[in-house]
């Protein structure tokens, strides 16, 4: 049985004048591109829970997709349908990976035991899929945000109850991308945040979040989870403020709370511009720290100011993000995660091809790109003249501590105003243009 009879072979490249819309235009899996290939470096992985659990649903409407795996009226059997359908799309669209939550890959039972039993049985059918197919786990996650017990956060919850529920809920989604050989586990703390300060202890809940954080850490050395831990930054939506806002917040929480050795961030393009900041500065603030681990590959709507998870297609995003991926020696165990949906219009399962090809080719052109960019050399030699003058002279002495206030006074007292030099923004900004 088939769940897309409208693809009837995999997806294949078939070059940039091809007009066929069930054809990779740039993404070439197998091509080389500066000793790698192109599969290897994008490491593309599909969002179990938007490509195969959205209906196209938002908050002013209903589902309007029909997936023919979501017919049956039983949830578990709902779920094994839904696993096959993936499995069939992973394969036809020649993805190596995937991502999902314990709770859109298993439906949740009536009790705690009655939904770790269906999660079980889920688990180990993937886990067949995964051999015979030769698909990978990208990550695993716990949905901490969805049921009512989390109105109020998990492990930020006032309530030690629920602290305690969702960290059992985290040790079973762990031991479930331990048992798939997962490469990454993600934390995103969708309900870690507050309200109102009318009625929250902020110090307290930072500090048992932490904790919460511990606790993880200490059971993945415990049970030889290799792993990469991840956190996914985002400044608001579903909560006004969220303790993990951005890169940088959430590394310096990190360090606070000694936890920066244990984890990387997941670096998501639409929660980059919630943040108010592009898609480039939070990967790059990641990059700089040593800490880019992997990245949900989307965009939003500016105009809408909310999460709307589209596709990504605009290129001049694409280069910029290769570039510092590039620049920091490729995504490791991390990859480029679609975590992004059709618009609820787009209501045909063949949406689903379409939406995918178009963001993996937007990705191959930023690859090349920006390989092409740092081949040339021309944004890193102008940069590193830009600096030149911590080279020598006082540069250096500032440097390497061996300036001061006193000396700079002396100093400039001798030397005088300094000439002053273009940074050439525009220069560069069609230099840019030149390239994507
Ligand atoms: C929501 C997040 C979520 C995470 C995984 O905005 O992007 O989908 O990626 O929990
Ligand atoms: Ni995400
Ligand atoms: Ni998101």
């Amino acid at each position: 049985m088939s769940y897309f009879p409208e693809v009837t072979a995999k997806i294949k490249y078939e070059g940039k004048d091809s007009k066929n819309p069930l054809a990779f235009k740039y993404y070439n899996p197998e091509q080389t591109v500066a000793g790698k290939t192109m599969r290897d470096h994008l490491r593309f992985s599909i969002a179990y829970w938007h490509t195969f659990m959205g209906g196209g649903q938002d908050i002013f409407g209903l589902p309007t997709f029909a997936h023919s795996w979501h017919h049956s009226s039983d949830p578990l059997d709902r779920a094994k349908h839904t696993l096959a359908a993936a499995f069939e799309f992973f394969e036809k669209l020649d993805v190596d990976y995937y991502c999902f939550h314990d709770r859109d890959i298993s439906p949740e039972g009536s009790t705690f035991a009655e939904t770790q039993k269906n999660f079980e049985i889920i688990i180990n059918m993937a886990k067949d899929l995964q051999q015979s197919s030769g698909v990978k786990l990208l990550w695993g996650t716990a949905n901490l945000f969805s049921h009512p017990r989390y109105a109020q956060g998990a492990g930020t919850n006032p309530n030690a109850h629920v602290f305690a529920y969702a960290a059992a809920q985290v040790k079973a989604a762990i031991d479930a991308t331990h048992v798939l050989g997962g490469e990454n586990y993600v934390f995103w703390g969708g309900r870690e945040g507050y309200e109102t300060l009318l009625n929250t202890d902020m110090k307290h809940e930072q500090t048992q979040f932490a904790r919460f954080l511990h606790m993880a850490v200490d059971y993945k050395k415990k049970i030889g989870f290799e792993g990469q831990f991840l956190i996914e930054p985002k400044p608001k939506e579903p909560t006004t403020h969220q303790y993990d806002t951005d890169a940088a917040t959430t590394l310096s929480f990190l360090r606070e709370y000694d936890l920066l050795d244990h984890f990387k961030l997941n670096i998501e393009a639409n929660h980059a511009t919630l943040a108010g900041h592009t898609f480039q500065h939070e990967l790059a603030v990641s990059a700089t720290a040593g800490k880019l681990g992997s990245v949900d590959a989307n965009r939003g709507d500016t105009l809408l100011g909310w999460d709307t998870d589209q596709f990504p297609t605009n290129l001049y995003d694409t280069t910029l993000a290769m570039l510092v991926i590039l620049e920091q020696g490729g995504l490791g165990s991390g990859g480029l995660n679609f975590d992004a949906k059709p618009r609820r219009t787009s209501i045909d399962d063949i949406d689903l091809f379409y939406a995918h090809i178009g963001g993996m080719d937007a990705f191959a052109r930023g690859l090349l790109a920006a390989q092409k960019i740092i081949d040339d050399g021309v944004f890193s030699r102008f940069i590193s003249e830009r600096y030149a003058s911590y080279q020598s002279g006082i540069g250096k002495d500032i440097m390497a501590g061996n300036f001061s206030l006193e000396k700079a006074t002396a100093w400039i007292a001798e030397n005088g105003e300094p000439t002053r030099k273009s940074a050439r923004q525009e220069l560069l900004e069609n230099i840019l243009n030149q390239y994507i």
